[in-house]
């Protein structure tokens, strides 16, 4: 399946996910001597009333989640390796060449549903996943799966502001706002735009109308709270100074678009919402020395005067 969505050019320019295509599908590998993998699911949901309607999807209002992820692997690395001296792993968290949605699938974490997301029974699809590949084999693996709950439901595909979300559950990256607003550092190309209304950095429509995302519980970390940048809307991003996004976005997983490409993306949210408030702001940012900052403003601004 990896294999498809790749030749079929889904994975737009991300480059790193051609590059070790083998060692996603085979963790041996990857980790040569490979015999057990762990899956692990952390629900990440908050609930805060300061925070609810920000532009920026929810994984990436608290601190950056690759850190919080990696810390518990540690702990759990030290922890096996008190018992079992000796014992090997390979862990990854995003980043590293594995299927970590797969792998939670055989784990019995959850189910893939229709909008591509991995879905638990008790936290939806408001979790981080984290792999631990060790080379020693457990007594008992996973062998009861659940079970697809998506039923005749299709709300994801119909809400899915841009059609990125195909009907055998793949999403095309190419279409998907999630991909142009933190991995895309070009313009975000133009029949994408209109719809990227009140949304910044990553894109969290097809799980917000999940209905089994309906009853989410408040994680337990205060590590995934949101932080003082999730009270901002699209016209304070966009007019962020290098001062502020300095206090405000390092540490977070927002620092992935950097300064120009979180105000790219807000100026673009501007436009699309058609907010003539912001008109003075957007005529500064038309003048930005950023080409990226420069263009979304100007796409803006033109958004404005067809306003009606
Ligand atoms: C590339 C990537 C993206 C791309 C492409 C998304 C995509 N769906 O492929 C972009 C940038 C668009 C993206 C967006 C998001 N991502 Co992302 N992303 C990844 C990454 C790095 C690789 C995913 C991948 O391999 N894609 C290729 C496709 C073909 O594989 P797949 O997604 O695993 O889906 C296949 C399998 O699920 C398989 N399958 C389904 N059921 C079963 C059952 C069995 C038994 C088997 C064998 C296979 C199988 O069929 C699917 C289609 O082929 C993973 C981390 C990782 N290393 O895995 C994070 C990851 C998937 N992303 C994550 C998150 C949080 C997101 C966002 C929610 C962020 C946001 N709010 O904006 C969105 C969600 C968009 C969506 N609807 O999927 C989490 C997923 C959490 C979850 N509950 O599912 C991950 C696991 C990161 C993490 N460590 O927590 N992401
Ligand atoms: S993250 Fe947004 S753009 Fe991407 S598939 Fe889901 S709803 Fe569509
Ligand atoms: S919105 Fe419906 S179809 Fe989409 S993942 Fe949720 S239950 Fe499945």
């Amino acid at each position: 399946m990896l294999g498809e969505w790749l030749a079929a050019g889904m994975c737009a320019d991300m480059d790193w996910m051609q590059e070790r295509a083998d060692e996603r599908l085979d963790v041996r590998r990857l980790f040569p001597g490979a015999r057990t993998v762990l899956s692990l699911a952390a629900n990440y949901y908050w609930w805060d009333p300061n925070a609810e309607g920000s532009p920026i999807s929810r994984y990436a209002r608290g601190r950056d989640y690759h850190q919080t992820m990696r810390d518990r692997l540690r702990t759990l690395r030290r922890t096996l390796r008190q018992k079992f001296p000796g014992l090997r792993d390979y862990a990854a968290v995003d980043f590293g060449p594995v299927m970590e949605r797969v792998w939670a699938v055989r784990a019995g974490l959850g189910f893939v549903g229709r909008n591509g997301c991995l879905i638990t029974r008790d936290f939806g699809s408001w979790v981080f996943l984290a792999t631990m590949v060790l080379d020693a084999e457990v007594d008992r693996y996973n062998e009861r799966f659940v079970p697809d709950a998506c039923g005749d439901c299709t709300l994801c595909l119909s809400a899915c502001p841009t059609g990125a979300i195909t009907s055998d559950r793949r999403v095309d990256a190419r279409l998907c706002l999630s991909y142009q607003t933190i991995e895309n550092e070009q313009a975000i190309p133009e029949p994408l735009r209109p719809a990227m209304r009140n949304i910044v950095f990553g894109c969290d429509v097809c799980q917000d109308v999940c209905p089994l995302n309906a009853a989410p519980k408040v994680a337990g970390s205060e590590r995934f709270a949101p932080r003082a940048v999730a009270q901002l809307g699209a016209r304070e991003l966009a007019a962020l100074t290098p001062d502020e996004y300095q206090a405000l976005i390092p540490g977070t997983p927002l620092a992935r678009a950097k300064y120009d490409g979180l105000r790219r993306n807000a100026a673009y949210a501007l436009g699309a919402m058609r907010d003539a408030g912001a008109r003075e702001l957007l005529q500064r940012l038309a003048e930005d020395p950023s080409d990226v900052v420069r263009d979304a403003a100007r796409w803006a601004l033109e958004q404005l005067s067809c306003a009606r």
